[in-house]
């Protein structure tokens, strides 16, 4: 039989004995950044994707959310599934309640299937902002977007290079609702913690209330890499300082997720159970843990929980 959507060349495929983390996660912890694909005979992958990943089901899925102990995920739409939403969708209605989304959508969506989506548990849209990932959308068509999610109560996830937020950021500050940004809007950790890269990522955060951030993918972000055998005491040491300095100014605005199935990863496939011990060390008490995995996410994506 002809092989539908080969995955592309070179990039690994997802972890799959995941260690059971030290770390303990607290009662009712969400996984605010993961992702489902395919299987693409029932989901095809989009047509104009920059990468074709390897399948990641919503029972997988749900297998690593039990394995590692959380309660709870917020999937977020990938570019290879385009503005297609359905892959994730049906892993919303499987999951029962315990999943929430973020979708991508199209200026040309109808309100009917903006209300189809909320039903579903999406709560936000994502702009993605990276080159290698996707074609340039006008930020008039993304501004449009954002006014029409805005009443429904959604927010925008924002995923952009540390090098572009210049560029970006009127824009930024202009959408009308919270705004979450992916992975730190990755900085490039071999730059000074206090040099003026990531001064101005904290000076975003600090003048702008509405703006979170997602204090994860140390795999993407870090050059030191997990643990040698034997030799560093833990995973992804150059990544802490930052994602440490932003859990601590911005305690109430930051949440975390494993990026699960990795997408576009070729050197180095994470473990998951080593991922969630990274946690620890960017949230070093038990009190910024619980803010971190249960009080913001839940704040978030299931605010008739928390009233
Ligand atoms: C992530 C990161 C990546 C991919 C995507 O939508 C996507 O395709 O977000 C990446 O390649 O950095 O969050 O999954």
């Amino acid at each position: 039989m002809a092989v539908l959507f080969e995955k592309t060349p070179g990039w690994l495929d997802w972890y799959a004995n995941p260690s059971k983390p030290r770390f303990k996660l607290p009662e009712g912890a969400v996984d605010a950044h993961c992702h489902v694909f395919g299987p693409p005979a029932r989901f095809p992958y989009a047509e104009g994707r920059k990468y074709t990943p390897c399948d990641a089901s919503k029972e997988q899925l749900f297998a690593l959310r039990d394995h590692l102990g959380f309660a709870r995920n917020v999937m977020v739409q990938a570019t290879c599934h385009g503005a297609d939403n359905s892959a994730m969708v049906d892993a919303l209605d499987a999951a029962a309640g315990k999943a929430r989304g973020v979708a991508t959508v199209k200026r040309d969506i109808t309100d009917a299937e903006l209300q189809r989506l909320h039903e579903a548990g999406v709560r936000g849209v994502r702009f993605n902002f990276l080159k290698r990932l996707v074609d340039f959308t006008p930020k008039d068509e993304l501004m449009e977007i954002a006014g029409r999610i805005a009443r429904l109560g959604w927010h925008v996830v924002i995923y952009f290079e540390a090098a572009d937020l210049p560029e970006l950021i009127d824009f930024f500050v202009s959408l009308p609702t919270s705004v979450v940004v992916d992975h730190m809007g990755r900085p490039d950790v071999t730059k000074p913690i206090d040099g003026p890269e990531f001064a101005l990522f904290i000076d975003f955060m600090q003048r702008h209330e509405n703006v979170w951030s997602k204090v994860s993918c140390p795999e993407r972000l870090s050059i030191s890499g997990p643990p040698a055998l034997g030799g560093e005491p833990y995973p992804y040491r150059d990544v802490v300082p930052f994602a440490r300095r932003i859990v601590e100014t911005f305690p109430d605005r930051v949440l975390w997720g494993t990026d699960w199935p990795h997408p576009n990863l070729k050197e180095h496939m994470p473990d998951d159970g080593l991922l969630a011990d990274f946690i620890p060390q960017i949230a070093t008490t038990q009190e910024l843990q619980r803010k971190l995995l249960v009080d913001n996410p839940m704040r978030l994506y299931w605010p008739e929980k928390t009233r």
